[in-house]
């Protein structure tokens, strides 16, 4: 008779750090808890004997408090290049519970770091390999924050151009949640954002293998994995609801007429003789005072759109009012917004807000 059929993965990451340091990472029980569960999740418990025929096993929890226990023994331990062990998910909620497969982790010294190849083995089904595949890419980002040299900057990558509102708005969310990252500048619908979007706007997001498209899906994908606590989310759940109904406002409504058929016009005019469209000019100052009463009256006598404090909602609108406020006929539209122009004013004292600055713009700038 034949044996099963078994699948596995593999997956190779650049790592600049030691290869004594990755390895310590895979077999030291106090490392073990820092990085290995997927972002967004936390290692509860953690207990390896790292030795031969030694076990080893984790515990991970999900942000909505569900627990995962996985472990095995370590078959090979060869300092600093080698190491392998059994995998096997413990307890009835997992479909792969006592299932036992091998992980093989061999460490090369390259370019004054190490090259990690990881293979995994032995899954009874191809959608086992391919959802470990994915837990796997998440989690080695999490161990390239802990070990690489340059921490999250080593994974995660905005592509964007800094003066356009929707890149800001993960800039700033990226400055307030204090994480490295590297921007690689690029225009909509260049080949290396078509690379990551299917749609060619600008910004979108790499975490090392993952990549992410849609500026709140980003700034939620940030907030929620990045940190003990999400920060620009807020807790309760009507303040979500108002925080997700004021984003989703910019990206329906207060984008296009604010900056796709205001700011952009003035920036790049379309129309006679390299002139603003004044057409489409007058249409969008028709619509700007209504959402611009809308977004007063949200902020009221507060300084936030939702739950009290800075969310993304805030994140969304500010680079669209800095840019609305440069514009002839900006300041004037503003005089009959006294909560927003306040509310505006506490949020230009932040630093994310101040060192996102795109400003002087030089010639020709985007929005
Ligand atoms: N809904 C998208 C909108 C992104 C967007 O429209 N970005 C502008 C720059 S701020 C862009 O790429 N414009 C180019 C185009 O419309 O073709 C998001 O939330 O990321």
């Amino acid at each position: 008779m034949n044996a099963p059929e078994r699948f596995e993965l593999q997956q190779t990451r650049f790592i600049r750090a030691p290869r004594d340091k990755v390895f310590a990472a895979f077999t030291d029980e106090t490392l073990l808890r820092q990085w290995h569960c997927p972002r967004g999740m936390s290692v509860t418990h953690s207990r390896s004997d790292a030795r031969t025929s030694g076990e080893w096993q984790l515990q991970m929890q999900a942000r909505d408090g569900s627990r995962f226990a996985v472990g095995g023994v370590y078959r090979e331990l060869s300092r600093p290049e080698r190491l392998v062990y059994t995998w096997a998910w413990q307890g009835e909620n997992s479909p792969l519970a006592g299932v036992e497969t091998l992980v093989e982790v061999e460490l090369l010294a390259r370019d004054g770091g190490t090259e990690l190849r990881l293979r995994h083995s032995g899954f009874p089904a191809a959608a086992a390999s391919e959802a470990h595949a994915v837990g796997w890419r998440s989690t080695l980002n999490h161990l390239l924050d802990l070990v690489d040299e340059r921490g999250s900057a080593a994974t995660l990558t905005l592509l964007g151009d800094v003066r356009s509102s929707y890149t800001r708005t993960v800039r700033m969310a990226l400055a307030e949640k204090g994480l490295a990252y590297d921007f690689q500048a690029c225009a909509p619908h260049s080949p290396e954002i078509l690379a990551v979007h299917p749609f060619g706007r600008i910004p979108a997001l790499r975490d090392g293998e993952i990549s992410l498209f849609e500026t709140s899906a980003i700034v939620r994908y940030l907030d929620e994995c990045f940190g003990s606590a999400a920060t620009l989310l807020p807790g309760s759940q009507l303040a979500r609801a108002q925080c997700e109904q004021w984003v989703s406002a910019v990206n329906a409504y207060l984008y296009d007429t604010m900056v796709r058929r205001y700011v952009l016009q003035y920036r790049f005019p379309r129309g006679t003789a390299g002139q603003p469209d004044r057409g489409v000019i007058d249409g969008a100052l028709k619509d700007m005072p209504a959402q611009l009463a809308a977004l007063d009256k949200a902020y009221g006598a507060g300084d936030w759109l939702a739950g009290g404090a800075l969310s993304m909602a805030d994140l969304f609108v500010a680079p669209i009012l800095a840019y609305v406020e440069r514009m002839p006929e900006g300041p004037a539209l503003l005089t009959a917004a006294p909560n927003l122009r306040r509310a505006q004013a506490t949020l230009r004292r932040r630093e994310s807000f101040i060192r996102t600055d795109p400003t002087p713009p030089p010639e020709g700038a985007a929005a």
